[in-house]
């Protein structure tokens, strides 16, 4: 598809199978984009053709096919580091998703780099995949977390950030956007002040990376973490993004094939990178399936996508604040988030407003968002969440809209 300055928005519906559907009788309205979005023809034509006509296992065998498929595979790759601008393809290590990758982190340098009395600082907005790992390795290595608060907008609080750094600060593990409220964090200058005082950073892009462009070089962090499904790309693959040097100087996370040089009973030695990171057999077709999302979303352009999601986010806040009892979970100012609306019904349950609204064909997210701190923070066990990506529609938030209003004539004096 040929790059265009008009956003053609029933032509990017179009790419997309799922959404000519209807649910309960009514059109789908799929509004459940942070948790994962839908694929374009691009992405599951790329990945149905190399099961097709071009599958093998990589980087073994000596024939045609599996050659071709490991081109395929390492050409994914690369398409990746030019995507978020790494520096060399081997500081790109495919895992399973954001998850592992962080994971991952923890458990290599982490575990290697990290001693009793260090303290790692997290923020308040952190996904449970952004804090588990290291309350585990905490609990394991006598680590002390630190957490930088959030303001009732859901903001990232910066003097109290930079009153948490200190000389025992050794690592900084922080989301680019949060998954619940799309807060935007100012995270170059946070990696910048983390390494004022000798920390490394990771910056969990998940909810970053389909909605803006990122340049690690730029940011200068030390790790990035995304998953390819929220990206319009396949589940079961996801990127680490590592400095070389610090990749270098880690132990391997897994071991197995393809991951070692070479190996007696007595010792194994590592493959170079970023093979190093890749025990076993990789998720070939959801490599290939993300580098066609990765031409897909490029091909409109992110900051094409960013104004039509701005557009429905402005559009869809107005439409849900005239709903009586409606209250969004932070008002932050348009400018400084995505397009994520988390709010809550004085009559009604978030579960009960998200089954209810499925009934119209509104598909949103309830529950506490893997973010129950961030619950905490704001004194709610959960909320309705609706998150918006490029092929959504001003009629889908009046969807939404109208069936808010239904769920209020259900429950609501
Ligand atoms: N957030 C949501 O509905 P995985 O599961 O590894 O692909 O992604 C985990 C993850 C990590 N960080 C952030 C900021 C995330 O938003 C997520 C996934 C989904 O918000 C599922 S809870």
């Amino acid at each position: 598809m040929a790059a265009t300055t008009f956003y053609d928005l029933d032509h990017f519906r179009a790419d997309f199978p799922i959404l000519c559907q209807t649910v309960h009788g009514y059109p789908l309205a799929f509004l459940d984009n942070a948790a994962s979005t839908q694929k374009p023809a691009d992405v599951i034509t790329a990945t149905k053709k190399f099961y097709e006509t071009g599958y093998a296992n990589v980087h073994r065998g000596a024939y045609w096919l599996s050659e071709q498929a490991t081109r395929q595979y390492e050409g994914a790759r690369e398409r990746v580091r030019a995507f978020i601008n790494a520096r060399h393809v081997e500081e790109i290590i495919f895992t399973r998703g954001a998850t592992e990758s962080i994971n991952l982190v923890a458990a290599t340098w982490g575990q290697t780099y990290l001693q009793a009395g260090d303290e790692v600082v997290l923020t308040w907005l952190e996904h449970h995949s952004n804090i588990v790992p290291w309350q585990m390795l905490a609990s394991a290595k006598g680590l002390t977390l630190k957490v930088v608060p959030v303001d009732d907008e859901g903001r990232f609080l910066w003097e109290a950030y930079q009153s948490l750094l200190s000389s025992r600060t050794r690592f900084v593990a922080v989301t680019h956007v949060s998954n619940v409220l799309g807060t935007i964090l100012p995270v170059k200058d946070i990696v910048a002040a983390a390494h004022a005082v000798g920390a490394k950073v990771l910056i969990d892009g998940c909810q970053a990376v389909p909605h803006m462009a990122v340049d690690v070089c730029d940011l200068a962090c030390d790790f990035y973490v995304f998953s390819g499904h929220k990206l319009y790309g396949p589940t079961g693959i996801g990127v680490l993004y590592g400095r070389e040097v610090l990749l270098q100087n880690m132990p391997p996370y897994q071991g197995g094939g393809d991951m070692i040089a070479s190996v007696t009973f007595e010792k194994a030695h590592w493959a170079g990178l970023p093979y190093k990171f890749e025990a076993g057999t990789p998720a070939v077709a959801q490599a290939i399936g993300l580098a066609a999302a990765i031409d897909y979303i490029e091909s409109i352009g992110l900051s094409a996508i960013a104004v039509h999601e701005a557009d429905l986010l402005h559009y869809a806040t107005q439409r849900l604040a005239g709903i009586r009892g409606l209250r969004f979970l932070c008002p932050a100012p348009q400018q400084t988030k995505t397009s994520v609306l988390s709010f809550t019904l004085d009559c009604a349950h978030p579960h009960d407003i998200a089954t209810i609204v499925d009934r119209y064909g509104v598909a949103i997210r309830a529950g506490h968002h893997c973010a129950q701190p961030l619950m905490q923070r704001f004194g709610v066990p959960a909320t309705a969440r609706a998150s918006f990506g490029l092929y959504n529609t001003r009629e889908e938030a009046d969807a939404l809209a109208d069936a808010l209003e239904r769920v209020r004539g259900i429950f609501g004096p």
